[in-house]
Formats: C-alpha cells, structure tokens, sequence
C-alpha cells in the first residue's frame, strides 16, 4: 500500500505538503477530507488523527499529524534535495527556527484572518465583520514586519539562501488570506519579492494546480447542503474567533 497523505486542499498546511510530495516525486495517495462537509469529524477519519484535524499521513501501520513533522517524514524517508532541509547544523537550525515560529507567529492569525474573511460568512451567511476583520489583520501584522524588514532584508529566503520548507510553509499560508481577498505583500516589498521568487521555485503550475480550489469562490449553495453541519461549524469557528 502506498502513503496516504489526508488532505483538503482548502488547508494551507495540506497544500505545503501536497507541493512537497508532487515537487519531489513522492508516491502517494491523495485521500481527501473534506473539512467544509465536516469529514475531519466522522469516525472513520478520527482513527487516523484522533485530533480532527488535517493533513495527516498513513505509512502503514504509522499515522502523523501535524504539517512539520509531516514533512520532515518525508523529506528524511525519501530523501529529498538537502536544500528543503539542509544538513549544515545552522542552516537547519534556521530552518528549525522559522517552523517552530511559524505556528503561532503567521499559520494561526493567517487561518484567523481566513475564518473571519470567508469561512464564517460562507456558513452564516452573515456579512464580514469588518471590525473584528482588522482586529485580526493587526495580529498578524508584526510578523509580516518582522519577515518584510528583518529576515528578507538580509536574505534571499527565509532560512537560508535556498528555498527550503521554512518558504513552503510560509507561502502556502500566506496565500490563505490574498486568496480570499485580504492581500498580505501589498504593503511588503520585500515579502512580495519573496512570493515571486518562492513561486518560480515551486514551479508556477504546480502552486496553481495546489490553490486553484482556494482561489475559486465558494458557491453558496454548499453551505446549505446540510443546515446541521453549518450550525455546528458556525459555532465553532464563532468560538474560536472570539
Ligand atoms: N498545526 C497543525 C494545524 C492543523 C489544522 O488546524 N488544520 C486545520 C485545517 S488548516 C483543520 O483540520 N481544521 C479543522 C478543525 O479545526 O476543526 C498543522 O500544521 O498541521
């Protein structure tokens, strides 16, 4: 049996691994989870990652959470480029460095700007609220500073003068909110610089083949599929975004 990589595309976490797999020939079966049908809920997905979340990874017997380890599976088990996750000791400390930040400092207010922009209103069918909207925005804004200011100041990348999975899993997530309207580079030069260069890397029609789902609207329609569902997820995602 092949890997299987548990994915929806919609996931920015999900999309770095899936552009990893892809970008490094690594075989794989895409078992998609649909998060807006509520898969990640059901008993059958919650045997693979207990937590209900995604992407996660079956090898096996062996099942992983959590996007970095994920990809440090796949990079050590299929030995990928060394430039992904260079063997230098302070290259890889870099590396190291900018995905322990990451989870807090950019991947939880990114998906918090995302919830508020489209997901929320998508199931509530209430407008944006433009108000929390900026709140939101503001949280994020001393990271983009420090990446735009600091980091790109001195380097091409994030980690090092390669792209390595520091940039992947930033500019998947950095993606999140500019895909749904929030443009995060349009005030970072630097950081603007820095998508054009990590999107060549990644190839162009791969990045658009692992967005095109983000980068379509949704069609209201699927919201209203199952009513139980979207209250379920409004409460949620209300909760979270409190
Ligand atoms: N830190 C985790 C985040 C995983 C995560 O929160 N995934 C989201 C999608 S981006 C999810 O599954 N959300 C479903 C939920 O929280 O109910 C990672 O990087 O893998």
């Amino acid at each position: 049996m092949p890997l299987e990589l548990f994915l929806d595309l919609y996931s920015p976490p999900c999309r770095a691994i899936y552009i990893f797999a892809k970008k490094n020939g690594i075989p794989f079966e895409f078992r998609p989870v649909e998060l807006g049908r509520g898969e990640h809920l059901k008993p059958e997905f919650l045997k693979v990652n207990p937590l209900g979340k995604v992407p996660a990874l079956r090898d096996g017997d062996f099942l992983l959470a959590e996007s970095v380890a994920i990809l440090l599976y796949l990079s050590r088990k299929y030995q990928t480029a060394p430039y992904w996750y260079p063997p230098d000791l302070q290259a890889r400390a870099r590396v190291d460095e900018y995905l322990a930040w990451q989870h807090t400092a950019i991947q939880l207010p990114a998906t918090n700007v995302y919830l508020c922009k489209s997901l929320l209103p998508h199931f509530s069918g209430q407008p944006v609220d433009t108000v929390r909207l900026d709140r939101l925005l503001g949280k994020l804004k001393p990271a983009l500073q420090h990446l735009d200011q600091e980091v790109l100041a001195a380097k091409p990348f994030l980690a090092t003068e390669q792209v390595s999975l520091a940039d992947l899993m930033a500019f998947t997530e950095l993606m999140q909110p500019t895909a749904v309207g929030c443009d995060l580079f349009r005030d970072w030069p630097r950081l603007a610089a820095w998508r054009a260069r990590v999107e060549a890397a990644l190839g162009p029609e791969l990045v658009q083949d692992a967005h095109k789902l983000v980068l379509q609207p949704r069609d209201p329609r699927d919201a209203q599929q199952d009513p139980r569902l979207a209250q379920e997820l409004v409460h949620r995602l209300q909760e979270r975004l409190s």
